[in-house]
């Protein structure tokens, strides 16, 4: 994982563990025929594990990091090739196996029997050396198309949440977090922060070195709004230049001093450019949720009171965080009156 943020999400998209198509799992009876497949996939340069029936075989294959391509005889005692194929392929969860059944049953119907138990392959014995070495390659390509395939879904999937631009939440990841932190600051009985920042007169910075300089004072802003937060705090680009901050288990005075203390890091210096310094200041409109108080804000609350702050700091002349108590008492006898 390469995520510096794991939760504010500054960050490139985190990669699958990697796999390891190399590692064999043999699970073989005989030992000679063990010996001898061992060998040879030793020789090709696979790192091997052989065991001798098919009970031990399943307790490897239940750890997270069992081989991925595995070679099982059909007749075993304990557990026969066909279960333990059954078994694998009702794992849930981990990655694909590549499964080669050995079998010294030859005929159709016992080698349909053997795919439907969820086999990817088999080979008759005595089995022929380059024919097993084809298998074993047609497995470890599958297991790469796997591997590619998990990959870009993982891609997708932080895609789907995070801004391109600066990294953080996007606005769809940002307001369901709030939903879910307000659900839970109900449950636990905890307060909970709400920050809406919004860049000032930024279409000014846009007007005078264009758009790409804007991205580049974006961006680091960004960064320099998830610096002074604590990493578990959700930091998400709500808008343009308008960003959404919450903050779990956050009391009154803590959300007012994290807010000064980002207003200052926005401000305290100006963002290198490659046109030069670009000073730049934020307006902060802050609501607090207290979860112990009769009667309770819910996530569009905070939101509203946490924008209507946001006003008032533009109003009152920018570069200012604000917070709208007589707003916040509304929105609660509002919902005091419809509960
Ligand atoms: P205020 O202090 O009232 O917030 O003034 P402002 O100029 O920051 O606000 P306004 O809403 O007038 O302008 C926001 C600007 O942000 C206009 C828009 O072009 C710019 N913007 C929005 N998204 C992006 C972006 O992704 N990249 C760049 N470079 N600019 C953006
Ligand atoms: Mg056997
Ligand atoms: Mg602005
Ligand atoms: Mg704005």
């Amino acid at each position: 994982m390469s995520i510096l943020h794991p939760f504010s999400g500054l960050a490139q998209s985190p990669g699958p563990e990697s796999s390891r198509p190399d590692e064999v799992l043999i699970a073989e009876d005989d030992p000679i025929s063990r010996r001898v497949l061992e060998s040879w996939l030793r020789k090709w340069n696979y790192r091997v594990t052989a065991l001798e029936n098919g009970l031990d075989a399943w307790s490897v294959l239940q750890q997270q990091d069992a081989p991925q391509m595995v070679i099982l005889d059909w007749m075993m005692p304990g557990l026969e090739g066909t279960e333990l194929c059954r078994r694998v392929r009702s794992q849930q969860g981990g990655r694909y196996k590549y499964l080669l059944l050995l079998t010294a049953k030859g005929r159709k119907e016992d080698i349909v029997a053997g795919l439907e138990a969820g086999a990817d392959d088999y080979l008759t014995k005595p089995f022929d050396v380059n024919e097993l070495r084809a298998r074993m390659r047609t497995g470890k390509r599958i297991l790469d198309l796997q591997d590619a395939l998990l990959r870009v879904q993982t891609e997708l999937q932080f895609q789907s949440a995070h801004d391109h631009l600066t990294g953080l939440w996007n606005h769809g990841a940002i307001t369901s977090l709030l939903q879910r932190e307000t659900q839970r600051s109900s449950r636990m009985g905890h307060p909970l922060g709400v920050m809406m920042a919004d860049l000032d007169h930024f279409k000014r910075i846009n007007d005078s070195y264009g758009h790409q300089t804007g991205d580049a004072v974006l961006r680091e802003a960004a960064s320099r709004i998830v610096a002074s937060v604590r990493n578990y705090d959700y930091v998400g680009r709500y808008g343009g230049e308008e960003f959404l901050i919450v903050l779990a288990e956050c009391t009154t005075s803590d959300l007012i001093a994290t807010a000064e203390r980002m207003r200052v890091c926005l401000s305290g210096s100006p963002i290198e450019t490659e046109v030069g310094p670009i000073p730049v200041t934020v307006s902060i409109g802050l609501a607090a949720r207290d979860a112990t108080a009769a009667v309770q804000l819910t996530g569009d609350d905070l939101l509203r009171v946490a924008d209507m702050a946001l006003y008032r700091a533009k109003t009152n002349g920018r570069n200012r965080v604000e917070s709208a108590p007589e707003i916040q008492k509304a929105s609660l006898s509002h919902a005091a009156t419809h509960q």
